[in-house]
C-alpha cells in the first residue's frame, strides 16, 4: 500500500545568524574572493546553519502528500480533537487525552501550515518522557511543549504532553479557500451536514449549491438539514426540497427547538463520522444539543442574537457520539470559497446537467456565453432549475474570496 524512499526536504533553520560573529566568507559573497578561500571558509562554520537540507524516510501515501516515518512501538494512535494555536488535542485509541506541539519536521513538509493538522485527524504521538530524558537529534527536538500550557489553559483536566510525529493521510475533507491558503477544516469525516435555517439567518440556496459542490470535493456525502421549522411554514419549500431530494440528497426539516425532526437526524449520524457546517446562527450548536443534550455545546443567548457577526462556536471541535460516530461542531461561515477548483470542473458539481453536456455545441462549451448550448436550453425548457443554473455561474466566475 505504502512504500518507504529517502527524499531531501529543506529544513527551515532556526537561527538566523550564523554562530560566529567574523564571517570569514564575507569578501568572498561580495565579489573579489577567490574560490579557494570559500572553501576553507565553509569548513569553520557550524554545519547546522549551512545545510537547508537533510535525508529524511518517507512514506509515500497514496495522495502524494509525505510524512517522516515514525516508529510504531514507541507512538501512540490517535485522533486530534481540537488545535488551539501550536497546540493539538488529541485523543488516542485507548482513551488518554494528550496536548501536543507539531514535530517540526513535519511541519517543514507541509505546504501550508495552517492544515499541518487539523481536527479529525489521525495522528501518531509520542508521549512526553519525564524531564532529562534524551530522545531526539539535535536539529529534529520537537517545538517545546511546555510553552503551549497557555493555549491550552481552557481545558479542565490536566491531560498529559505529547508530540505529533506523524499525520496520515486524510480522506473525506472539508476544504476551503480563506485568504488565499487552503485551510482544512476538517480531515477524516464521512458526510456533511449542511445546516441552513428557514429564517434568522434567512435560507441561503446558493449557499446550499456551494457546499454541494465543496461535498463532491472533499468526498463527503452530503445532508441538507433545514432548521428552525418552528418559526416558518415548510410548505413554501417543497420545490426545494423536491430539488434537493431528486439529485439524491438526504432532506431533513427538523427544530433544535421543539425537538422535530432530531430523532431521524441522529439516525443518519450513528456510526458515522460527520461535520456540521453553515452560517453562523443557523443552530449547529443547537442541533448537536438536542441529538445529545449532556454536550452542553455553547449556543448563541437572546441577548446576543442581534450582535451581528458574533460567532458563538469559535473553533472546530470533534465529539463522540455516545450512541456511536463522531461528530464536528464548527464556527458558522460568512462565505464559502472553494479552494483550487477550476472553472472546467464545476460543471461535474452539478449533476442535473450531465444528460445534456454531451449536446453542447462546443466539446468545450463552459455553459455560459456559448450560443449553442444545450445546457442553457434546457433551462429555458426548465428540465434544469434558473437558480442551480445561477449557483453554477456564480461559481463558474468565482466570487471574492474571504
Ligand atoms: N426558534 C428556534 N431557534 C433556534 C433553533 N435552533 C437554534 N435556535 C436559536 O438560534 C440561535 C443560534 O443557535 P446556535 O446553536 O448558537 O447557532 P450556531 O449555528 O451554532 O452558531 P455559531 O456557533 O455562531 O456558528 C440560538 O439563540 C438558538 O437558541 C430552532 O430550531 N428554533
Ligand atoms: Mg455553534
Ligand atoms: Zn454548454
Amino acid at each position: 500500500m505504502s512504500k518507504k524512499k529517502k527524499v531531501r526536504v529543506e529544513f527551515r533553520k532556526n537561527r538566523e545568524k550564523p554562530p560566529r560573529e567574523n564571517d570569514i566568507t564575507r569578501d568572498f559573497k561580495e565579489g573579489d574572493g577567490r574560490a579557494d578561500d570559500a572553501q576553507s571558509g565553509e569548513r569553520v562554520r557550524a554545519k547546522g546553519s549551512l545545510s537547508r537540507y537533510r535525508t529524511v524516510m518517507q512514506t509515500e501515501a497514496d495522495d502524494g502528500t509525505s510524512m517522516p516515518a515514525t516508529d510504531a512501538n514507541e507512538c501512540l494512535r490517535g485522533r486530534v480533537l481540537r488545535v488551539h494555536g501550536l497546540a493539538s488535542v488529541v485523543e488516542t485509541d485507548d482513551g488518554r487525552v494528550f496536548r501536543c506541539a507539531v514535530r517540526r519536521l513535519l511541519k517543514s513538509l507541509a505546504t501550508d501550515e495552517r492544515s499541518v493538522v487539523t481536527t479529525g485527524d489521525v495522528v501518531w504521538i509520542r508521549p512526553a518522557r519525564a524531564e532529562g530524558s534524551k530522545q531526539k537529534s539535535e536539529s529534529d527536538e520537537p517545538t517545546d511543549v511546555s510553552s503551549l500550557s497557555s493555549d491550552l489553559c481552557s481545558l479542565s483536566s490536566a491531560p498529559e504532553e505529547g508530540v505529533i510525529e506523524r499525520v496520515e493521510p486524510r480522506h473525506g475533507v472539508l476544504t476551503r479557500a480563506s485568504r488565499r491558503r487552503e485551510h482544512v477544516v476538517v480531515a477524516n469525516v464521512d458526510q456533511l451536514v449542511i445546516v441552513m435555517s428557514l429564517v434568522e439567518p434567512n435560507l441561503k440556496p446558493h449557499l446550499i449549491d456551494r457546499y454541494l459542490a465543496v461535498a463532491q470535493q472533499g468526498g463527503l456525502n452530503p445532508v441538507l438539514c433545514l432548521n428552525k421549522s418552528d418559526l416558518a411554514d415548510a410548505v413554501e419549500l417543497q420545490p426545494l426540497i423536491g430539488l434537493y431530494a431528486q439529485l439524491g440528497i438526504p432532506v431533513f426539516l427538523c427544530s433544535a427547538r421543539t425537538g422535530f425532526g432530531i430523532e431521524r437526524l441522529r439516525e443518519q449520524l450513528r456510526g458515522r463520522s460527520t461535520v456540521f457546517s453553515g452560517q453562523s446562527g443557523v443552530g449547529k450548536s443547537s442541533l448537536l444539543n438536542a441529538i445529545q443534550p449532556d454536550l452542553a455545546l455553547a449556543v448563541k443567548s437572546v441577548s446576543e442574537v442581534n450582535q451581528k457577526g458574533r460567532h458563538t462556536t469559535t473553533y472546530s471541535q470533534l465529539i463522540k457520539l455516545n450512541f456511536g460516530g463522531w461528530v464536528v461542531d464548527t464556527p458558522g461561515v460568512r462565505q464559502l470559497a472553494l479552494w483550487a477548483a477550476r472553472p472546467e470542473e464545476m460543471e461535474g458539481y452539478f449533476p442535473e446537467f450531465r444528460p445534456f453536456v454531451p449536446l453542447c455545441g462546443f466539446p468545450d462549451c463552459t455553459h455560459t456565453h456559448e450560443t449553442s448550448c444545450a445546457v442553457k436550453d434546457a433551462v429555458a425548457r426548465r428540465f434544469v432549475t434558473s437558480r442551480r443554473y445561477h449557483s453554477y455561474l456564480n461559481l463558474f466566475h468565482g466570487p471574492a474570496e474571504e
